[in-house]
């Protein structure tokens, strides 16, 4: 090695960069100068001939047309990618720990990860450095009014650890992250679409006691699947019901009456034998006026602070609307007439027509009087998206297909007329579970981009490793005929996504020195009487030491601080930069600290100074030709000094 490095010292970057040309040359690689060289040994390589145009290239000084929000599953951050390029934009951390922007770690952060625990949480916790650091994350969704997206924040769920995270998109950071009492894994989500959101609803899919504290343990006829609406604004529970089935993914109409969950489970079996027994499960209607009227005359329970009513069969609150077994996904049709049930283990969806559902409440009809359509698409249903001309994709996870289907035609079927609504399949790549379209769970649905997300991508992308990435298929169905035209690879794992018209989503290009997010850090200042904009300084309270310091590309104001080894520290950093895209970070080295500190933003941290001696900090984010020099240093004293 130090042979190899002296040889290197002698040499220039030119005479680097020209050297490893030889060698990639040398093995046929180096692109014009390997080819020549083939060509010399017998022409078997060719120049790579040009590619067509694709319809997704955008160029240079081109935008995207719409946002794409994508949910990670178990990488538990939501994903911002350009649609139809597919391009990944930005990660926005949620129920992860993320090195770069340092979310779990920052005082900012883990106020909104910790402040809505429970108490039973917060404590179990504590010997687990005080927050969760994974998530499951499927299910993004916008924030509606009158039927369409408004652009005010983004939800998500959390299925590993029963949470609720709201988005802000003005700055594209959580804050808001819930936990909800009493349920247990939220899966499905959906906010209210009409007038507005209004609720978000939340499907705890596993049952278990309630309450959940060992009384009650292997005895489950005793478990319940609870439905949870969430008061999008407050993001405080507003009440739950408690239902019959584990309840899967739901969707609400556009009439602002009521909420739709399928169920699996009905057999309420705790193994696979037990759960698919049954040839039938249902999708649980939520009557929301009846439920709120419930709430008010105080028809209801309390656990954990929040009204829980019954919504188990007899219910005036909920119906029950009989399905084949495991039904999936749950999609309203932007027509705000028609819900679409995916079968999964039964080749059909079902269509729900809104417009009956009053009557099954007033027992007018059987339940199963509101399905009006039950098309036969083939294998393995799992969800559903819309364009807007009345058709329908649905994703054939077993078929490896989605098939372009007619909702009016289905209906017309239903009632015994001789049409085929399926107007199309197409192969994709392969075990498609969700599928989204540009607006398409919205009124303004506008038909012309279908990602059919897909679980797996093997011979699709050179060979990674045992681990592969997933793969989704941008799908142009702007025509009749409806193709894939782009693969994109991802890591874990995109359930589901959101394309959003872009000139909905307005986000901020600076932070605003008085936003919310750092109002600790400016109390804490205004009793220490630092300014936090321009000041800095050192203030010791016992062994408690709080740093004030701004960063100017490419300074910190603080070059260097002292204190003692054992001293919780913290430290306060306020980017004073006010240009676009001038982000620093924060890097204490060798002590597990780092964070993104973002044009006008003020960000903290707390640790213990335990190692005695010199310690540089550093800018960690790429922000001018001087970054490397921006850089301090932490002295420790040692105890006993
Ligand atoms: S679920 Cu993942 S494929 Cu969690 Cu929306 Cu259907
Ligand atoms: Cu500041 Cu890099």
């Amino acid at each position: 090695m130090l042979k190899d490095d002296k040889i290197r010292t002698g040499l220039s970057r030119r005479d680097l960069l020209s050297s490893s040309t030889k060698v990639a040359t040398l093995a046929g690689l180096g692109g014009a100068a390997g080819g020549a060289l083939a060509g010399l040994a017998g022409g078997a390589l060719t120049a790579t001939p040009a590619r067509a145009a694709s319809p997704v290239d955008i160029a240079p000084g081109e935008l995207d047309d719409y946002y794409g929000f994508w949910s990670s599953g178990q990488t538990g951050e939501v994903r911002i990618l350009g649609v139809p390029s597919m391009r990944e934009l930005m990660r926005i951390p949620v129920f992860n720990r993320c090195s770069a922007t340092g979310w779990g770690l920052t005082n900012e952060s883990r106020k909104i990860l910790t402040q809505d625990l429970t108490p039973e949480t917060r404590d179990f916790l504590k010997s687990r450095g005080g927050i969760y650091t994974n998530g499951d994350a499927h299910h993004p969704h916008m924030s509606f009014t009158d039927g369409t997206y408004d652009g005010r924040y983004l939800w998500i769920q959390d299925k590993a650890n029963t949470r609720l995270a709201r988005i802000r998109l003005d700055v594209m950071k959580p804050d808001k992250i819930i936990e909800i009492p009493n349920a247990s894994d939220i899966h499905g989500m959906r906010p209210q679409k009409y007038p507005r959101t209004g609720y978000v609803f939340c499907n705890g899919e596993h049952e278990v006691p309630l309450p959940n504290d060992g009384k009650i343990l292997d005895d489950p006829s005793k478990y319940v699947a609870i439905f949870t609406a969430v008061d999008g604004d407050t993001m405080k529970v507003a009440w739950q019901v408690i239902v019959d089935g584990n309840l899967d993914n739901c969707d609400a109409d556009y009439q602002g009456l009521y909420a739709f969950s399928t169920c699996y489970n009905s057999e309420k079996g705790v193994n696979l034998e037990e759960m698919t027994a049954s040839e039938q499960d249902w999708v649980v209607a939520f009557d929301i006026k009846a439920i709120e009227d419930g709430v008010k005359k105080g028809d209801y329970k309390e656990y954990n602070g929040v009204p829980v009513l019954d919504g188990r069969h007899g219910s005036r609150y909920t119906a029950y609307v009989p399905i084949s077994t495991s039904p999936h996904g749950c999609n309203t049709a932007p027509d705000m007439r028609h819900v679409v049930i995916n079968g999964k283990l039964s080749p059909t969806v079902s269509v729900i027509d809104v417009t009956k559902v009053p009557d099954v409440f007033a027992g007018k009809i059987e339940p199963r009087g509101c399905i009006v359509a039950e098309p036969q698409l083939g294998l393995g249903p799992l969800h559903t998206a819309f364009d807007d001309k009345g058709n329908a994709f649905t994703t054939l996870v077993l078929d490896s297909q989605v098939v372009k289907w007619n909702i009016d035609k289905a209906v017309r079927k239903f009632q015994g007329e001789d049409v085929d609504p399926i107007l199309g399949k197409v192969d994709v790549h392969y075990q498609p579970g969700h599928n989204h379209t540009s607006m398409g769970e919205t009124k303004e649905a506008d038909g012309r981009w279908l990602v059919s997300l897909n679980k797996f991508s093997k011979d699709r992308f050179i060979n990674v490793g045992p681990l592969k990435p997933e793969n989704e298929q941008l799908i142009d169905i702007s025509g009749d005929e409806f193709k894939v035209v782009h693969d994109s690879p991802t890591f874990a794992e995109p359930h589901d996504c959101i394309i959003v018209r872009r000139d909905i989503v307005n986000p901020r290009n600076t932070w605003e020195r008085a936003d919310p997010m750092w109002e600790d850090a400016r109390q804490w200042a205004v009793k220490d009487g630092v300014d936090l904009d321009w000041g800095e300084n050192v203030i010791r309270d016992g062994n408690k030491v709080r740093v004030y310091m701004y960063s100017v590309a490419p300074k910190f104001s603080l070059e260097k601080f002292t204190v003692k080894q054992g001293d919780e520290v913290t430290i306060f950093i306020t980017n004073m930069d006010d240009v676009d895209d001038l982000t620093h970070g924060f890097c204490l080295a060798n002590h597990g600290v780092a964070m993104e500190i973002g044009p006008q933003a003020t960000a903290s941290v707390t640790f213990t100074a335990d190692r005695p001696g010199v310690h540089w900090f550093y800018c960690q984010w790429f922000c001018h030709a001087l970054h490397m020099e921006m850089r301090g240093r932490m002295l420790v004293e040692p105890r006993n000094v």
